[in-house]
């Protein structure tokens, strides 16, 4: 983006699979920065990082770690964000939160530039970056919703373990090497560090992701039902979904069926508003086999969609297939995004 003038950033989790991305993002886009913060627990506190060439040192995130910061992204989990993200607003920073500790706050914006930028400028502080899998469902839907309306999504996923962080990863992998050396292992982080029981993710798909709700829908599924809802600006929308681990590292794939508002709408007109719609790719070409698969996507900051087929009993029903970097547009890119749209729009000071 253009060099206007650099700002204080504090990047709250820079050791994560999240903050690493934040970090390669922030670099990539030459995003202005003037002094950069890089928080961790104790653990990491003192190892160093390279960024843009200069080493910096990690520091233990605390309630005083931000003065003077501008723009403070938190991936840290939760309860940090609960404990910290306050300190840093009333330390003067506007914080962009990967966490879901705030997205259903009414006094938070929860945005993805492409769909609800506009909400940023009711913002008191907080900015809340919405659950991975509802990022890249509502930026191919939106443009769907806006032209032809939208009254229902049922949605299953199949999530990449990145989305649980890094040592998730380091699990599966493991895993997948203890099993085809016929070794022994005891699976012990997915699907949720904190749930009483543990499952083989290598060579499986775990029909959990976070802990279950009594309603029978996970917290993932509930994040995905409420987000939507709120970033569309449409409580009355309709919206199931079924949430799965598979064992692929990065990249969440989704299969969509939704129901248009209105009659006729053909596949073909679909397809060409997908075609020009703000960071989505059209890759659906069945007779030559092109759609989206999550290694193609690995790195990208756009979101996929293909498989676009019209329901064969409901007229207004479509059936999609929707794939993206969980770590990059899921996640660090729609951050670094709501950043550089606050900065666009004035709101940083
Ligand atoms: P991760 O790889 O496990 O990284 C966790 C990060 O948090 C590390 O930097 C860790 O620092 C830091 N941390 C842990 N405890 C801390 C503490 N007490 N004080 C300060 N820092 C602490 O996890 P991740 O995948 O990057 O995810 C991090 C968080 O981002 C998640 O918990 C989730 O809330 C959010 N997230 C959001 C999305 C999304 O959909 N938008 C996707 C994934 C994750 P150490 O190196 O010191 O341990
Ligand atoms: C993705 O420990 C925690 O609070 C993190 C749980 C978590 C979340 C979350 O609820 O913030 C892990 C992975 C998310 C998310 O984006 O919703």
């Amino acid at each position: 983006m253009e060099q206007t003038k650099g700002f204080h950033v504090a990047v709250v989790g820079a050791t994560g699979a999240v903050g690493q991305q934040i970090i390669k993002t922030l670099e990539n886009r030459k995003f202005p920065i003037s002094q950069l913060t890089l928080l961790s627990s104790a653990r990491s506190a003192g190892k160093k990082v390279e960024v843009n060439g200069v080493e910096y040192t990690l520091q233990e995130a605390k309630s005083d770690s931000f003065k003077d910061v501008d723009i403070a992204f938190f991936s840290a989990g939760g309860s940090i964000s609960k404990e910290l993200a306050s300190h840093a607003v009333n330390a003067g920073a506007i914080v962009v939160d990967n966490t879901s500790a705030y997205r259903m706050d009414e006094n938070v914006p929860l945005v993805v530039p492409e769909v609800n930028e506009k909400d940023l400028l009711n913002h008191k502080g907080i900015i809340a970056n919405p659950n991975c899998s509802t990022i890249q469902m509502v930026v191919a839907l939106e443009p769907i919703r806006q032209q032809f309306g939208l009254n229902k999504i049922i949605v299953s996923t199949y999530q990449a373990v990145s989305g649980s962080g890094a040592v998730a990863v380091e699990e599966m992998n493991s895993q997948t090497q203890a099993i085809l050396n016929n070794e022994e292992f005891e699976p012990a982080i997915l699907p949720v560090g904190s749930d009483k029981k543990h499952y083989q993710i290598a060579f499986n798909a775990i029909p959990q992701i976070d802990l279950f709700q009594e309603n029978g829908f996970t917290y993932e599924e509930m994040k995905m039902i409420n987000e939507t809802k709120k970033i569309m600006h449409n409580p009355e929308l309709n919206v199931a979904a079924t949430c799965v681990r598979i064992p692929v590292a990065v990249g969440h794939s989704e299969s969509l069926y939704i129901e248009v508002d209105k009659e006729g709408v053909t596949v073909e007109e679909v397809k060409e508003l997908l075609k020009s719609a703000p960071g989505v790719i059209l890759q659906d070409d069945p007779a030559n086999q092109v759609y989206p698969m999550p290694a193609d996507c690995v790195g990208s900051t756009d979101v996929f969609v293909g498989r676009i087929r019209k329901d064969l009993d409901n007229p207004k029903g479509f059936h999609l297939w929707v794939v993206s970097d969980n770590l990059l547009k899921g996640a660090a890119w729609n951050s670094v995004q709501i950043a550089e749209s606050l900065i666009k729009l004035g709101l940083v000071k």
